[in-house]
């Protein structure tokens, strides 16, 4: 993998004609009803593979085998022998960065150039958990009860997880869930998304190459309102860990209900981007632009709503809208696209469809603002780096997640002001704040209700450092040691001893 031929990145060899089968216990089966559904290149609407259809049937046997798994000897295995199994993991996946990245860009769109440069964190991650794995344990207390009565702590794997990702970073998104069950002992039934079902399905592979035993990670690609669903409501499955809509996260919570098992969600979001006058406009121009057209705005903690100082905006707003126009917009097998399709037919009518009530609400498009048809992108679901300028709060395009590459800039003149309108939003994810002013940062720090404040850049990530959400953006953290806690329960030991 990693040919590119006539400045494209060839298809990966694991797209290869043959249907692909669902993982459950170490062993590639069909589904139990036969079916299967089709995934497609976002790109070129190119017939990429047919997938197995897991239903509820498929769920069943899949949490059966990981039930049995952590019943089994997966739980005889001490924390050093999980270290080896992640760092064997994290090996394989850095020697196949490659085709792993051409998977991710083929079945959802994103540039080969990002998903290339997401190696650092998924290799980063997994060695990450390898740490963590030797590194969890309980506590000693001193309680102040009379006598002679000692007390501690045993951390202990959550069970069975119910892990249900979406398609918008489906390598990443797929070892956030996989990466802490395996540092903490936990076995897992993963439903990638319909829309992008491949790169987990490789990473199947390579887990049992990495000696993964049986049954810990089962893999089954389905629908949300079937095998979904199933999932999030199976009585043994003893945690979800969900990332995708508001909408699903609450449907997920209601079925969770029958055995309240527990959940972490990563939802979407509506992140403000502020930006002084006295910032360095020159960093914060292409650093605000691309905290939304990364992956044509198809990452949850995109910083959608612009809000930019009264003084500076018209020149600011122009600049971004300069930067949006320059952008390469094509497919993202070519090393030089900056930004891709969007996912499918229907991502593009969701965001086309926000682009009209932009323009209905009275907000100015001063670039893009539209499909891009014809020539390469025939076949696509290209839309061009929009930025609107004249935004008011109000509006559904400052209110609502577009999930796609429009930037709503919006005015602001004091710091007061920005701070409660900011704050003005059902989600809380991320935020960014462009200012030399140190003072005004540490304020904005503290002010802002959501899981990360970014100053003076975007999108930082590491996998020691927390990430996830305040408000209807969910709850849980991914990523730092707070994410295996997510993957644990605590149990405390009681020992008369006199
Ligand atoms: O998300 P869904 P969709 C947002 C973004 C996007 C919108 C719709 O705004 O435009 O959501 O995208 C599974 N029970 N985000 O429809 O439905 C589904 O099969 C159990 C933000 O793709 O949330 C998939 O595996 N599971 C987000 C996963 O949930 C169900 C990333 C996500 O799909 C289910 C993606 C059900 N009833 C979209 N229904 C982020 N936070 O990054 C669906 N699913």
């Amino acid at each position: 993998m990693g040919v590119i031929e006539k400045g494209v990145v060839m298809r990966p060899g694991y797209i290869d004609g043959k249907t692909k089968l669902l993982l459950i216990d170490g062993r590639w089966v069909p589904a139990a009803s036969g079916k299967t559904f089709e995934t497609r290149d976002p790109a070129t609407g190119m017939l990429l593979a047919e997938v197995a259809e897991g239903d509820r049937e498929d769920i069943d046997l899949a949490v059966a085998a990981a039930r049995r798994a952590f019943n089994g000897p997966w739980s005889k295995w001490k924390p050093a022998d999980r270290q080896l199994l992640l760092l064997r993991l994290a090996d394989l996946i850095e020697a196949n960065i490659e085709e792993l990245a051409a998977l991710d860009t083929y079945d959802m769109g994103a540039p080969i150039s990002r998903t290339r440069a997401g190696r650092h964190r998924v290799v980063g991650m997994l060695r990450y958990y390898a740490g963590q794995a030797v590194s969890l344990h309980g506590e000693t207390i001193e309680n102040s009860l009379p006598g002679d009565i000692f007390s501690y702590t045993l951390k202990e794997p959550v069970g069975v997880v119910g892990a249900i990702i979406p398609w918008n970073s489906p390598l990443t998104a797929s070892i956030w869930k996989i990466g802490p069950a395996l540092a903490t002992g936990c076995t897992v039934v993963l439903k990638p998304s319909e829309v992008a079902p491949l790169t987990p399905l490789r990473l199947g592979e390579l887990c049992l190459e990495a000696g993964v035993p049986p049954g810990v990670i089962n893999i089954v690609p389905g629908y949300g309102a079937t095998a979904g669903a199933a999932l999030a409501a199976h009585l043994d499955v003893d945690k979800v860990a969900f990332t995708g809509s508001d909408v699903t996260g609450r449907r997920i919570v209601q079925a969770s209900a029958g055995n309240l098992k527990r959940l972490s969600l990563e939802l979407g979001g509506k992140s403000p981007d502020i930006v002084f006058a006295d910032a360095d406009l020159d960093a914060a121009v292409p650093g605000a632009a691309m905290a939304v057209f990364a992956n044509s705005g198809q990452i949850c903690s995109a910083g959608t709503r612009l809000f930019v100082e009264q003084k500076i905006y018209d020149e600011f707003t122009a600049k971004v809208a300069d930067f949006a126009k320059a952008l390469k917009v094509g497919i993202g097998a070519d090393p030089e696209t900056q930004v891709g399709p969007l996912v499918s037919g229907d991502q593009l009518d969701r965001v086309t469809g926000y682009l009209d009530v932009g323009r209905e609400q009275g907000a100015q498009c001063l670039s893009g603002g539209e499909r891009l048809t014809g020539g390469a992108y025939e076949n696509g679901y290209f839309v061009a780096p929009t930025v609107f300028g004249g935004v008011r709060d109000d509006m559904r395009i400052a209110q609502e997640e577009i999930f796609g590459p429009v930037i709503s800039a919006i005015p602001f003149t004091d710091i007061d002001e920005v701070i409660e309108r900011g704050n003005a939003t059902t989600f809380g994810l991320g935020s960014g704040v462009w200012t030399r002013d140190v003072g005004k940062a540490h304020k904005l720090a503290k002010s802002i209700r959501a899981g990360s404040v970014w100053i003076n850049c975007y999108q930082a990530m590491d996998p020691a450092v927390p990430f996830g959400g305040y408000k209807m953006s969910g709850y849980g953290r991914e990523s730092g040691k707070q994410h295996l806690d997510e993957y644990l329960n605590v149990k405390a030991v009681w020992i008369k001893t006199g």
